[in-house]
Formats: C-alpha cells, structure tokens, sequence
C-alpha cells in the first residue's frame, strides 16, 4: 500500500472510532492487503492521535485463547495500543453512545516497572519486568459492520481496542499461579463465562512477551509503568445501554462497570 492509501484509511477507521459509526471492512475495497499495511494503518492512527495530544499508556494483546479466535473466526494473536481516553474508572460507568456495539471480556492486566524490549522477550524477562498484575475488563468495539473481519483489517482497526477498566487488587507475580486463576465474567448479575489463565497462550505472561517481540519490528518496545492487556480469556459479551458487568477473579477481588 502506499503512504496515501495508508494516511487514508487510518483517517476513515479513526473517523469511524470518533463518531461511532461502524465502516466497511477495509478488505472489501482492497482485498490484497497484508498484515504489514494493517499495522501500517494502525501506527498512523496511533501517530493521528499522538499529534494531538493523546497520551499511550500501554498496548493490548488480542485473540491469545481459543474462545477469543473461534468467537470472531481469526487464528491469529495481534496487538493494538491503549490511549489514554480509553481507560474508565472501576465502578463507574460507560457511555455506550460514544460506541459502536460494545462488547466485554475478561483479562489479566500487567503493570511494568521496567522497560521490556525484544527480539527475544521471554516469559523470564516480562515477570522480572512486572510491577503487579490485576483484572481488567476491555471493552472492544470493532468499527467494522456486523463486527466482521479478517486479520489485517482487524489489526488495522487498533485490534477494536476501545475501553478498559482496571480494578480489583494489585498483586505481586510472584504470590500468584497466572495459569490455574480462576475467573467468573458477570452479566447483569448472572455468570456469563467462566476460565483460568492458562487459556491466555498457556500463561498470560507470553501475551505480553509476544507484544514487545511484535513491537520490536518496528523498534519499539514496553515503558516501565505501561499497562499491557493480555487478551480475553474467554469470549466477550455484547451489552447495551443499562447492562452491567463484573469480573470476579480468584485473590484479586473484582472490578465492574455500568453502560449508560
Ligand atoms: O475480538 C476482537 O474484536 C479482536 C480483538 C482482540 C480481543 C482480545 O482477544 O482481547
Ligand atoms: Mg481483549
């Protein structure tokens, strides 16, 4: 692609982000385009924002478990940024107008106190590299119709990162077994999903590895104080305006929102 096509597909997806107006998957009109061009556009959404003032407080894995790929029919783990508006506060509330069709899921959230920088970031260098981990939930919204796409057009689409609540206790890796803790998501008070870290890339610890070493390509890497997602753990759950969602998990509490 070129650098025009690129600009202008970045402009159309971050428009579409802005006015909550879903787009058509941008495959459709450019079926032979690759997953470097969907990173592509995705920096140059990031570099849009950037320019304007927005801060990146971290990054975001996604589609790292099986529930995740089968729920939107992509094989593939991708990444995506995390601007500082996406972040709402535990308790509060979410203002659905402001989305497209809102979806939630259930995740474990890394907080760094060192930078991490790859080729070759191993499980070794995230868990040395943590500060603490907590739950979180994202809200993803893609900003293509039906939320339907493929691998590039998801990846340039920020990977539909959008909203996430931290909340819960901070606790320390090293107290905590990331693969065997559990975890229940809540839908207006009923348990919708249910799971355990592992079903993250065996431990969510990787998900973050595999974010520094994709960053890597483009020579980038993880600030000490970043937060990183590692992606849902089981599949998301739509919600309209009133719902309310909780994500209990094992020794770090829980964290909850309302759509408004
Ligand atoms: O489901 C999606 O829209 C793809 C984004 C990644 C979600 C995740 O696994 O965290
Ligand atoms: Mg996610």
């Amino acid at each position: 692609m070129t650098p025009e096509t690129i600009a202008q597909l970045a402009e159309y997806l971050e428009n579409a982000e802005l006015n909550a107006q879903p787009v058509a998957q941008i495959s459709r009109a450019h079926p032979d385009i690759t997953e470097a061009d969907g990173y592509a556009i995705q920096h140059e959404i990031r570099r849009r924002k950037t320019a304007r003032g927005t801060q990146i407080i971290g990054f975001k894995a996604g589609l790292t478990s099986r529930a995740k790929m089968k729920q939107v029919g992509v094989e593939t783990p991708s990444y995506g940024f995390l601007a500082d508006y996406f972040a709402d506060a535990d308790g509060g509330e979410i203002e659905r107008a402001k989305l497209i069709h809102p979806r939630v899921e259930p995740e474990i959230a890394f907080v760094l106190k060192k930078p991490l920088r790859g080729p070759g970031c191993h499980i070794g260098a995230v868990l040395a590299a943590t500060d603490f981990v907590m739950p979180a939930m994202e809200i993803i919204d893609s900003r293509y119709e039906n939320f339907k796409f493929d691998f590039p057009s998801v990846v340039a689409d920020n990977s539909s990162s959008a909203r996430f609540v931290l909340g819960g206790l901070a606790r320390k890796v090293e107290d905590l077994d990331l693969r065997t803790l559990g975890m229940v998501l809540e839908h207006n008070g009923k348990p919708f999903s249910f799971g355990a870290g592992a079903a993250v890339l065996g431990h969510p610890a990787l998900a973050v590895a595999l974010v520094v070493n994709l960053l890597a390509r483009r020579d980038e890497g993880l600030e000490a104080g970043n937060v990183i997602l590692t992606g849902g753990i089981t599949e998301a759950v739509a919600c309209a305006a009133g719902d309310h969602v909780c994500l209990r998990m094992q020794g770090l509490g829980s964290v909850s929102a309302r759509f408004v």
